[in-house]
């Protein structure tokens, strides 16, 4: 059986109409980009990746050299190809502009290089998120104002899960496509045909050590999750934390179930724990084009109008019964 890749995928996708072949060119890039950081990733301490880059980013976080690393490839493979105005990076304050040299494009590039960076150092599976976005009016100056647009906007998102492989999932608007990468022919394959989230679950991702500083709908909504067979929701449920969202996310996305890092007393004065523009948006667009649901607890995060490039938010997002009832337990309160 001959099989497709992704450049093959794309290339279908553009002659259907459902996407231009700037766009289609922007997700090569970053197909590109995800297979050095890979590379980089799966060599860790044989190439001196691990650890501290001696830096913090825009969030006061300590990077690492695999924050700093994978924020670089990105920006390198994609500031020359003409189909960008700007990027704008987790581990970069300001927006990443296109240098003079080089043509401009109609898209914005959002991006987290490296999502779950805790996990670096213990060799966990870690990720990429993006998403992207058509620039508005002058595409020759963008600002930061250009970026903030709703996830509704987004033309297309996707991650890549470092795991035991590295996967790319990505949507256009049109379902949610996976791709094997194949280390030997050096290119991705299409082994995931439209994936949808099962409806319903037994199963919940959710840092449990900040039990304490939830809100009650969460601490009701977890409760009787753990309950089981004996409680109102009369079955037994399993939980799982990796502390990558891209790995939960993934897992969730396969198998079904529900993700949360909610609003807690934490992380309130933040606005919450998880980035909305290059980490909720891109995993809500993913998660309701598998047939998911993606919440604050209140209201659709694809909805939100951004305030800022690194605006924070709580996040609710998996299958859709379980999305929907968490989300009636907010409203309810
Ligand atoms: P990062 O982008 O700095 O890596 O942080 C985001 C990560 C998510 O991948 C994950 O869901 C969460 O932070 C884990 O947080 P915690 O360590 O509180 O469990
Ligand atoms: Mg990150």
């Amino acid at each position: 059986m001959q099989r497709k890749t992704l450049t093959q995928f794309l290339i279908e996708q553009q002659r259907a109409g459902d996407m231009t072949a700037d766009l289609r060119l922007l997700i090569e890039v970053v197909a590109r980009a995800v297979k050095a950081i890979s590379v980089n990733v799966s060599k860790g301490a044989l190439a001196g990746v691990l650890g501290e880059a001696g830096s913090d980013n825009i969030q006061g976080e300590a990077q690492k050299k695999l924050d700093v690393i994978a924020n670089d490839i990105l920006i390198q493979a994609n500031e020359w190809g003409g189909h960008l105005a700007a990027m704008a990076s987790e581990e970069v304050e300001t927006i990443q502009a296109i240098p003079r040299d080089y043509p401009k494009g109609g898209y914005l590039l959002l991006f987290d290089p490296l999502d779950g960076s805790s996990n670096i150092d213990v060799n966990v599976s870690v990720g990429t998120i993006f998403s992207v976005l058509r620039c508005p009016g002058d595409c020759q100056t963008p600002t930061e104002a250009s970026f903030l647009q709703p996830g509704d906007d987004q033309v297309a998102a996707g991650y890549a899960v470092y795991g035991p492989s590295t996967q790319l999932v990505l949507t256009v608007g049109r379902g949610v496509h996976g791709f094997t990468l194949d280390r030997e022919m050096g290119s991705f394959i299409y082994t995931h045909a439209d994936m949808k989230v099962p409806e319903h679950t037994q199963e919940y991702a959710i840092n449990s050590s900040n039990a304490r500083h939830w809100e009650a709908p969460v601490q009701r909504y977890v409760a009787e999750l753990q309950e089981g067979k004996t409680g109102v929701r009369g079955k037994d449920f399993n939980m799982r934390w990796v502390a990558s969202m891209v790995a939960d996310v993934h897992r969730i996305l396969t198998r079904g179930g529900v993700f949360m890092y909610p609003m807690d007393e934490k992380s309130r004065s933040k606005g919450g724990k998880l980035r909305l523009m290059y980490e909720a948006n891109p995993m809500a667009m993913l998660m309701e084009q598998a047939g998911g649901a993606a919440t604050t607890g209140r209201e659709r995060i694809m909805g939100l109008k951004p305030e800022k490039l690194h605006q924070r938010v709580p996040v609710i997002m998996g299958s859709r019964n379980e999305v929907e009832r968490v989300t009636g337990y907010h409203n309810d309160a």
